[in-house]
């Protein structure tokens, strides 16, 4: 029987599917050959952005300026691929289009626009994304960084937290405190004042740069400053861009656990039988299967509902909170499956395991997309204890 076991093939139309084998084989060939390597050493080849780059993948759903212009859903379908290499290489290709690019292409001015986004989509122009901060994670409107006038310049200070990308960008779009307003900065990461930190001894999303960035008088003209928007919509429209390739990615992450974990039942032997004929383990495997099933039509669904222009940032949180923790779930069963074996790099499974419990809490954690759901539904927020 075949892994769709749903036939979601045929919701796909050829040139999606073409996409989709392309992106497949470009992880079978660069990414999973290297991948365990890359992981346990905790480093990520970021040279490899420019064969990204040639294979359209960077901020391939926006249009023009050099951009592929796919479709949402063919987006989606390319980060699932990806991550069914590692979360690592999907976050690349998330934190560059979707981060990096799409403020631009939607906030930025005509020049900012001609300036970066060609050099962005081929991958010779590298970007990250600073919003979070030491003491400002899940409540990003709290953020300290700070960007004031002087003369025709802004001057920038403050400090980013977990920044991926941070070590290896060339540009930085920082999120700051202004007299006017939450603003975006393109901010050059060789520009006097700026550092960044490497963040060392991560026991997930190992195949993945992370940074602090520290801004110490930061100075950058006016014409740095996105000049579209000057309110949390500005990086919260980033997140929900973001969020769409995950809760797409995250199904190929499950559904290379749940292969692996099928091939390995089927193999291994013990009480004379292979440990695929248990029922308990027939259980396991069912449950991953439906889980891929169901979460990858989930997100061909809300795929479609992007492509025609009806997705709310509430559905992409349905999507994101249900498909990740879905995910972590298929990985935790696949790594029993495994036993012993499931805890080596020589399987993919411990690697996505240990991955998807950064994904869990990137791009909103699994509660603040609860809470999100929560006043929805409610119309009653609850990000905040009642005041008493
Ligand atoms: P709130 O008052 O609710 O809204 C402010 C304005 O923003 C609009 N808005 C959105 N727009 C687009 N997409 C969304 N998802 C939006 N959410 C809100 C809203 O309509 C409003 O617009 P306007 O025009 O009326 O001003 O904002 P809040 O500050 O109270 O936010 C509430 C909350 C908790 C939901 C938000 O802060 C949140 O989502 N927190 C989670 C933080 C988060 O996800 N951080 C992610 C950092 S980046 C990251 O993790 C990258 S990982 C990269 C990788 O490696 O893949
Ligand atoms: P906190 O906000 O301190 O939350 C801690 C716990 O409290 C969580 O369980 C949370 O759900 C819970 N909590 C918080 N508030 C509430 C509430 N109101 N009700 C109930 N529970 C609550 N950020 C960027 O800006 N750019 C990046 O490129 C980036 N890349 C990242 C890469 C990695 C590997 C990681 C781990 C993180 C990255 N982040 C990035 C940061 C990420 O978005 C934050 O870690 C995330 O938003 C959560 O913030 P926090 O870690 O400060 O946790």
């Amino acid at each position: 029987m075949s892994q769709d076991f749903l036939d979601l093939d045929a919701l796909l139309s050829d040139e999606e599917k073409l996409l989709r084998q392309t992106v497949r084989q470009f992880t079978e060939e660069r990414i999973l050959p290297e991948v365990a390597e890359w992981w346990e050493q905790g480093t990520f080849p970021h040279e490899i952005a420019r064969d990204m780059g040639k294979l359209g993948l960077l901020g391939m759903h926006l249009e023009g300026y050099g951009c592929a212009g796919t479709s949402a859903t063919a987006y989606g379908l390319a980060c699932l691929e990806l991550e069914a290499g590692d979360s690592g290489t999907r976050s690349f290709v998330s934190v560059q289009g979707s981060l990096a690019m799409f403020p631009i292409w939607k906030f930025g001015s005509e020049e900012q626009k001609q300036d970066w986004l060609p050099r962005m989509a081929a991958g010779e122009v590298i970007g990250c994304f600073g919003l979070t901060e030491p003491d400002s994670g899940s409540d990003p409107s709290s953020m300290r960084t700070t960007a004031r006038r002087d003369g025709s310049d802004w001057i920038l200070d403050g400090t980013k937290m977990w920044i991926t990308n941070g070590n290896v960008a060339d540009l930085a779009i920082i999120w700051a405190r202004t007299e006017g307003g939450i603003r975006g900065f393109i901010v050059p990461t060789d520009s006097p004042g700026f550092t960044a930190n490497e963040i060392h001894h991560k026991a997930s999303l190992r195949a993945s740069i992370t940074s602090e960035l520290v801004l110490e008088g930061v100075r950058v003209p006016d014409e740095f400053a996105l000049p579209g928007v000057s309110s949390m919509r500005g990086p919260l429209s980033c997140l929900s861009e973001a969020r769409f390739g995950i809760l797409f990615g995250v199904m190929g992450a499950a559904r290379a656990c749940y292969e692996a974990s099928l091939t390995y039942a089927k193999e291994r032997e013990q009480f004379g039988a292979p440990i695929a004929s248990f029922q308990l383990t027939q259980q396991k495997l069912v449950d991953m299967m439906v889980i891929v099933n169901r979460g990858t039509l989930l997100a061909m669904h809300l795929g479609r509902m992007k492509d025609d222009g009806r997705l709310s940032p509430e559905q992409v949180s349905f999507g994101k909170l249900d498909n990740v923790r879905n995910a972590l779930e298929v990985a935790r069963s696949a790594r029993s499956v495994l036993g012993a074996n499931g805890i080596t790099l020589e399987y993919p499974v411990i690697r996505h395991m240990t991955n998807l419990e950064t994904v869990y809490t990137y791009e909103g954690t699994n509660e603040i997309h609860t809470l999100i759901l929560g006043q929805a539904i409610t119309g009653i927020p609850a990000f905040k204890p009642p005041s008493t």
